[in-house]
């Protein structure tokens, strides 16, 4: 086993390396994207995605630009600039009810399209997720019904799965600046392993889910010709079985062809008020699932992210200093690539601080950490060899 570790750092060491030694090197197998075709600035967001991981983490909000807490539908805002001065360096946006004027959380996707091209042209990443409404029910993406098996070819809701698939890839195919498609990193059916969308365990037989992620990257990759996406998969931390990370945080993997990004959503281990476990033991155990997501992700050549977190209200105001940060710097082989908290919708639903609130010093030393990266600290992410952070 040790030995296998050494292995992989070797061979992690040598592919770096030649990523950064200059583009007339191929690169080896490992460390690309399952996308073959891939555009050249996915494939150097991707490839930069691993140096970022080796120095730090990238910090990212959902919705950010979109509303914060008592305002909404703002010019060049986000609560978190509002605090630091700096737009968080991952954007995060959701395409639920994508055909419709606005998502699920009333953003209008008009809007949503120029703030994606405006954090592209800044430098900063956009990732995305997907709360799909059910193609079965026709209802939200928590209503349950067998939608998996009924959305693969054959079934009842595959016409209506493929139209939505259809108006996704619309709308990423607005993603463009100039000729240039914009990088986006695709997160979808996440949380899977819990019981609470449609795609989830216990609603969803594990073979379904499995088929159906294939079919969608398929779809995308092949017939909509998509090339700008980067595909995250992300189960939930709550639903993890700590004594068998690995197997139980690879239920219905989709496979290293369909995956890019070892992530998973993590509020369990962060103050979720529904873990009884002690501060000391929810510690051990964040370390510890971000210990394996990041040799998981080590062993498959690809890259780990904390993809969801937070605390709900943010009501610890030393929440971004210790419970997120000092775990994450603890460990040396802790590697992630970026960290995102969840939306500012309200008052008490809100995981970025705002202005005037209690968290705001902790969060500018969050902020000032040699550790994490804002938009404002990193540079050149969708070019290659280039200097990346700027710190
Ligand atoms: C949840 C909450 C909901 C929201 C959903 C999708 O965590 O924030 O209010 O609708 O995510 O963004």
């Amino acid at each position: 086993m040790k030995l296998q570790n050494h292995m992989n750092a070797v061979i992690r060491w040598i592919t770096l390396t030649l990523a950064v030694a200059g583009p007339g090197i191929q690169f080896a197998d490992a460390q690309t994207l399952i996308d073959k075709k891939a555009t050249k600035e996915t494939k150097a967001l991707y490839a930069n995605l691993f140096r970022i991981a080796e120095q730090g983490f990238m910090f990212g909000h959902q919705d950010t630009d979109a509303y914060g807490v008592k305002w909404k539908g703002g010019d060049n805002r986000s609560d978190v600039k509002d605090v630091t001065g700096a737009y968080p360096a991952v954007h995060g946006w959701d395409l639920g009810k994508v055909g419709q004027t606005h998502n699920l959380d009333s953003v209008p996707f008009d809007r949503m399209l120029e703030w994606i091209k405006a954090t592209y042209q800044r430098g900063g990443v956009n990732t995305i997720s997907w709360h799909q409404d059910n193609p079965l029910t026709g209802e939200s993406t928590w209503s349950k019904g067998e939608a998996v098996k009924e959305s693969l070819p054959g079934g009842k809701a595959h016409g209506q799965y493929r139209r939505d698939l259809d108006l996704l890839a619309d709308f990423i195919s607005k993603c463009k600046v100039g000729n240039t498609a914009i990088p986006i990193i695709f997160r979808p059916l996440h949380e899977h392993n819990g019981d609470w969308f449609w795609w989830g365990k216990g609603i969803a037989k594990e073979e379904d889910y499995i088929k159906l992620w294939r079919y969608t990257v398929d779809y995308l990759r092949t017939e909509k010709n998509l090339h700008n996406l980067i595909y995250s998969f992300s189960p939930d931390r709550s639903r993890i079985d700590m004594k068998n990370f690995k197997k139980s945080y690879l239920y219905a993997y989709p496979g290293d062809d369909y995956v890019d990004i070892i992530g998973y959503d993590n509020y369990w281990d962060v103050g979720s008020k529904y873990n009884r476990q002690n501060a000391d033991s929810r510690r051990n155990d964040l370390i510890t699932g971000l210990k394996n997501i990041t040799a998981i992700a080590a062993e498959k050549n690809k890259v780990a992210a904390l993809t969801e977190t937070g605390l709900e209200a943010v009501t610890d105001p030393t929440w971004f200093t210790q419970v997120l940060l000092d775990p994450i710097k603890s460990d040396p082989a802790i590697k992630l690539a970026w960290v995102l908290v969840w939306r500012n919708g309200r008052e008490d639903h809100h995981y970025a601080p705002y202005k005037g609130h209690a968290s705001e010093a902790d969060f500018l030393t969050f902020f000032s950490d040699e550790t994490t990266f804002f938009e404002s600290d990193i540079q050149n992410i969708y070019q290659l060899n280039k200097n990346l952070i700027n710190k």
